[in-house]
């Protein structure tokens, strides 16, 4: 017999939807990706994106129209410090009246204080990868503390890890740099600039930290590939977030001391499952991390669907026994009901996490609307509203009405759950 649960959340658990500066705001000419854009290191600029540097108004309005209660958003460390030293007034208010504008509309602020960019000028001395820098990161982590009044969860960085092996591994990213003995010390100094914040604003804030964990799961029941998979998660997934407590980071050669600190919440960016083979060189799975297999289908991004993994990341990340948020879980494509799926689906295991115990509090779906996905430009549709690049013109999905709906009564009805043949779990 198959039984229908009701799905139902509590009323202070957070729907909301997540976003990034430099993939949203347009004009972010003071960052690094920018500055790559421009010289052709990149395939796709940035440009006016979707011009919410202009528009958040519109944008702030429509999210409460829609009815999410949370929204997740990163501020531009190089709008507030364009040079070294210089200080704009105006970013900083412009930021605080997203926040003002949020909270009034009864919409809870989250905000990442690093998602990807960093300042041109900071970047030319050599970024994250030299200890001396890191006074540069405590200045602009002072002038947040002014910022951020009323916000929730302040999350210091978004995927420490994505950052490290895309910008120092594979060298897909800015600054373009492959030098695994630079990538794991740009990998350490996060972790000092984590701590730096965490001293300078809990108390003040819930200061956390957001993760990506890709499922790493062996490509065959071979010994060898078990290993590799475990390997992986280790390196990628968890040897990070060790350190933020055990003051050891363990990069793939050497080991690292960083200063014992701790985070109030942690934030879970979940998308798919990585197959991982076995090498006799420890990196590699870094380059060719590969989806796994699963499912008839593939997003616009490559990747397969794979709703149980988020359950998995959950019931992984507990074993720090902090708050959870899922920071990001979505979907790029043009079939709008099939994002629906992917949204109901992985809520139900989401829903089945907190019934499990596991202390999760929210949900944000990437992304609000379609936005500059980096590498792989504006293909890629992510957005519960679609874009349109010429006119800005936002117009709301299906999926976002749907979504709209769950998040106003924290419960998916059982129609929804009937139609997208939702197992019992
Ligand atoms: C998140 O990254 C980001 O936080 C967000 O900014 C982004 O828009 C969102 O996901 C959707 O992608 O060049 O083939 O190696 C998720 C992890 C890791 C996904 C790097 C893209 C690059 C693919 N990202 N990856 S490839």
């Amino acid at each position: 017999m198959v039984r229908v649960m009701k799905i139902k959340f509590s009323d202070n658990f957070l729907f909301g939807t997540a976003t990034a500066a430099h993939q949203i705001e347009g004009d972010n000419k003071w960052n690094d990706w920018w500055y790559y854009e421009q010289v052709g290191k990149l395939p796709y600029k940035s440009g006016k994106a979707c011009n919410h540097w202009e528009l958040y108004r519109d944008d702030i309005e429509l999210m409460a129209e829609l009815g999410y209660n949370a929204y997740r958003f990163s501020i531009e460390w190089s709008r507030i410090f364009p040079e070294e030293g210089r200080f704009n007034e105006e970013a900083f208010n412009r930021y605080r009246e997203i926040i003002e504008l949020l909270l009034e509309k009864g919409i809870t602020p989250s905000v990442t204080l690093h998602h990807f960019t960093s300042p041109l000028w900071f970047m030319k001395k050599g970024g994250f990868a030299k200890d001396e820098n890191l006074k540069y990161w405590e200045q602009y982590v002072d002038k947040a503390a002014d910022l951020l009044k009323g916000v929730k969860l302040v999350a210091t960085f978004n995927e420490p890890m994505v950052y490290v092996m895309m910008g120092y591994l594979t060298a897909y990213w800015p600054p373009f740099i492959k030098s695994p003995f630079k990538a794991f010390k740009v990998a350490s100094n996060l972790l000092k600039a984590h701590a730096l914040a965490y001293e300078a604003l809990h108390g003040k804030f819930n200061v956390g930290i957001v993760k990506n964990i890709p499922i790493m799961l062996p490509a065959s029941e071979s010994e060898r590939d078990k290993k590799a998979a475990e390997k992986a998660d280790f390196l990628f997934n968890w040897s990070f977030l060790d350190a933020i407590w055990s003051g050891i980071y363990r990069g793939a050669f050497k080991s690292y001391r960083v200063p014992e600190s701790d985070a109030d919440f942690l934030g879970i960016n979940y998308y798919t499952a990585s197959e991982i083979r076995h090498s006799w060189n420890p990196l590699k799975f870094f380059f060719d991390a590969k989806t796994a297999e699963i499912g008839e289908r593939k997003t616009q991004m490559g990747w397969s669907v794979y709703p149980e993994g988020i359950y998995k990341a959950i019931e992984a990340m507990s074993r720090y026994q902090r708050p959870m948020y899922i920071t990001e879980n979505g979907i790029a494509t043009l079939d709008d009901e099939w994002r629906v799926e992917f949204i109901i689906q992985h809520l139900q295991y989401v829903h089945k996490a907190v019934g499990d115990g596991y202390d999760v509090n929210g949900y944000f779906y990437w992304s609000l609307m379609d936005n500059y996905e980096w590498r792989e430009g504006f293909d890629p549709r992510f957005g519960l509203i679609e874009m349109d690049y010429e006119t800005f013109e936002r117009r709301p999905r299906r999926s976002a009405h749907v979504y709209g709906e769950i998040a106003r009564r924290k419960e998916i009805k059982e129609e929804l759950v009937k139609k997208y043949g939702l197992r019992s779990l």
